[in-house]
This record gives structure tokens, sequence and C-alpha cells, in this order.
């Protein structure tokens, strides 16, 4: 057997870049935009702009059992409306692959949900460190005024499902109300 040969990468804690990153993908708000509540505003920012949201750097190994993805994600500060920028949010393709996210530096949330609806928020702020569990969506969101960096490490083999979380959305949402970040129930949010 062909033994694949370790290796480093370096990252900078503050900006989340990897040097060396064999994937790079960024998120503008053009590809998101059914997943913020205000819609006026939405628009409004939509007919002059098109901000990005967050970019992602990942170390790419062959995607099969037993292999780990490390990459790092860098929410900017900002908001559409009250409602703070955040990740698209998924379940892994395989299910039962967990995750882990570590974070270097900023003020955030990940927001989990259940096929149930169940819904469960953790704090992420520097060197926090986030369980994802098996069968759990997920999302990241930034309420800060500085970028969200974090790393995440998850099985090679666990891919993402997109469509699932945003056909029924999350049930929950992270709004600015007097200068402070408040969970609360997602009026879209559509009950099964
Ligand atoms: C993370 C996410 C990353 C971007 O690496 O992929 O934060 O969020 P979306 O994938 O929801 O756009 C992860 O959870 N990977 O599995
Ligand atoms: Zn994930």
């Amino acid at each position: 057997m062909k033994l694949m040969k370790p290796f480093g990468k370096q990252f900078n804690l503050t900006t989340g870049v990897i040097d060396g990153a064999d994937n790079h993908w960024t998120r503008y708000l053009k590809e998101m935009r059914g997943m913020y509540q205000d819609r006026e505003v939405l628009n409004e920012i939509m007919n002059s702009d098109n901000p990005l949201i967050y970019e992602v750097y990942e170390v790419s190994v062959p995607e099969e059992a037993g292999q780990l993805i490390q990459c790092t994600s860098i929410i900017y500060p900002g908001k559409i409306g009250k409602e703070y920028y955040m990740t698209k949010g998924h379940y892994h393709k395989k299910k039962s692959c967990a995750e882990v996210y570590l974070c270097f530096s900023g003020q955030g949330y990940v927001l989990l949900q259940t096929e149930d609806g169940e819904c469960e928020t953790v704090e992420m702020k520097k060197e926090a460190f986030v369980y994802v569990p098996p069968y759990w969506a997920h999302r990241t969101i930034n309420v800060g005024k500085e970028p969200l960096v974090f790393t995440g490490v998850y099985p090679a083999e666990a891919g993402h499902n997109y469509g699932s979380i945003e056909k029924v959305g999350f049930a929950k949402i992270i709004v600015e109300e007097q200068g402070k970040p408040v969970i609360k129930r997602n009026p879209n949010f559509k009950v099964k």
C-alpha cells in the first residue's frame, strides 16, 4: 500500500489564511440572499453592492474514510438589516460525521439544528472549542465588530448538504437589538 506523506501548513490566527491552501472559496451576499429575513434592506443593498460575507481556506486530502479535512473560515462583521453576517449552513452529506471547531478570534455563535427542528446555540469566541455532533446542521454567525476566525476539522468523507436545511431554514435567527445580539425565533421557519 502506498502511504500518504505527512505534511504541515502554516496559518495566520488573525486572518485565518492558510499558506498554500488547496482550496479557497468566497461567499458573497448574492449567493445567499434567500437566507436573510429583511427583504427590503437586502434588495436595497443588492441594488448597489454585493458584499463579501465570508471565505474559507481548505487543505484538501483524498475524500475517503479515515482522512480528515482541515479548513479555516473567516466571517466578516456586518448585518443585513438587524441580522448578522453568517454562513449558509449545512448538514454533512454523510450525516453520521461530526466536526470540531476551534475559534481563534472574534465573537459569535454556532447555530445547530436537527431534522426534528431541535435548535441549539453555542458561543464562539477566542479559544472556544465547539463540538458539532453527527446529524446536526450547523451555521456560524459573527455578532462582533471584528472578523470571526475559526478552524474546522471533519471527516473527508462527510461532504456538504446545503439544500435540506435551506429548504426549511433555521428555527432561530440572531439579530442586533439595542447594540446586543439576541437569539430569536425565525418568523419564516417552515415547521414540518
Ligand atoms: C465549515 C463550513 C464553513 C462555511 O468549514 O463549511 O464555515 O460554511 P458553509 O459551508 O455552511 O457555507 C464546515 O462546517 N465544514 O464542514
Ligand atoms: Zn460542517
